[in-house]
Order: structure tokens, then sequence, then C-alpha cells
């Protein structure tokens, strides 16, 4: 059941950037440690044939959801800073379709679908099931699965390439139940 169909399927690897990461400015701890299992499932999916979209977080200096303008986080992924930069260890290949988000100075967006090309580079390439894999667990990985299964794609949950910021005890945890109660299903690199 979960052998790749590379017609049908691709991979969204989610903000395996440096701010997110240890050294970062909103680093998740040792989030840094799902990069190498990132990197096996990019290998599965190239291997394959299938497609595989990179989403950042892509903000403008003084975005809305800075301390400074009123919002919940220090000042992460801006434009044109080293924070914005994929991890130095994850390995994309040449082939990988980027996705930025977060771009609207004023609003902010967790979800790799809101203001941005995703939902429709999925549809031109009749993709009908998307295997998630990256941070937030909490914060963009749900925003984004959520909005994928609204749209009606089915939904794979990479349990072993991700990790939740945490902010209340428990988020990353709610944050899948949340998901599988919404459809979607959880794989391991074991299992693909
Ligand atoms: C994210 C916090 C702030 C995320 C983005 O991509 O999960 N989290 N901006
Ligand atoms: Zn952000």
């Amino acid at each position: 059941m979960n052998s790749l169909n590379p017609e049908q399927d691709a991979l969204l690897i989610v903000d395996i950037q440096n701010d997110f990461l240890p050294g970062g400015s909103l680093a998740i701890t040792d989030g840094d440690s799902i990069i190498p299992t990132i990197n096996s499932y990019i290998k599965k999916f190239a291997d394959a044939g299938a497609a595989i979209f990179a989403s950042r977080d892509y903000h403008p200096a003084e975005h809305i959801s800075f301390k400074d303008q009123g919002g919940p986080w220090p000042p992460h992924c801006v434009v044109g800073t080293w924070g914005v930069q994929f991890h130095p260890d994850l390995q994309l290949t040449d082939n990988t379709i980027y996705i930025e988000k977060g771009t609207n100075i004023g609003k902010e967006a967790y979800s790799a679908m809101d203001e941005t090309p995703l939902a429709g580079k999925l549809q031109q390439a009749a993709i009908k099931r998307v295997f998630i894999c990256g941070v937030a667990t909490d914060y963009c990985v749900l925003a984004s699965g959520k909005d994928l299964l609204a749209a009606a794609f089915e939904v794979v949950l990479l349990m072993d390439a991700i990790k939740a910021v945490d902010v209340n005890p428990g988020d990353g945890d709610r944050a899948v139940a949340e998901l599988i109660s919404s459809g979607a299903t959880q794989l391991t690199i074991n299992n693909l």
C-alpha cells in the first residue's frame, strides 16, 4: 500500500531552514536530528522518479509575525539572511520544486498552501498523495496538512521526520492527533 507511485505521489519537505534548527533564531530542540531521515526519504522519492517539493518560510523584515510587530515570534527566515537558507546538511535534488510562504508582510501564513502555487502545481502534476516531513509539526506541518486534506489530497505524515516547537508541552502530539483524525495516515522510513 505504501510503495511509491511516481505518477501520483509527492514528497513535501517543510521549512528545513537554519533559523528553525539549532543555532537559528527560532531553533527547535534537536530539529537537525531528523535531517538524515529526510535525506533518506529524498533519495527514495528521487530514485522512484516522484516529485519533491520543499517549502521555506520567507519573510520580509518587519513581518507581522515578529515580536516587534506584535507577533509571537522572534524575527526568523528573513529574506536575504543566513537563517532563511536551507540547512546545509539537507540533500535536495536538482528537480526540487521550491515553495515560498509567509511572503506577505501583513499576514501570518503557516501553511505551504497559503497564497502559494503549491495546490496548482500538485494538480498540474496529477498528484493525489502528499508525504509530509519537516518542521514545525505544530505549526507549518499541521497547517499544510490540514489544507492539503481540505483540498482532497491524501496526506501521509512521516513520523520519523517531523519535529515540534512544543511552545506548550504536547502541542506536537496534539497536532499529529488532529491530522490523523482529519484523515491523514502515518508512516516511517522502514515501511516505505
Ligand atoms: C513556522 C513559526 C513561525 C513554521 C513559521 O514553519 O512552522 N513556525 N513561522
Ligand atoms: Zn515564520
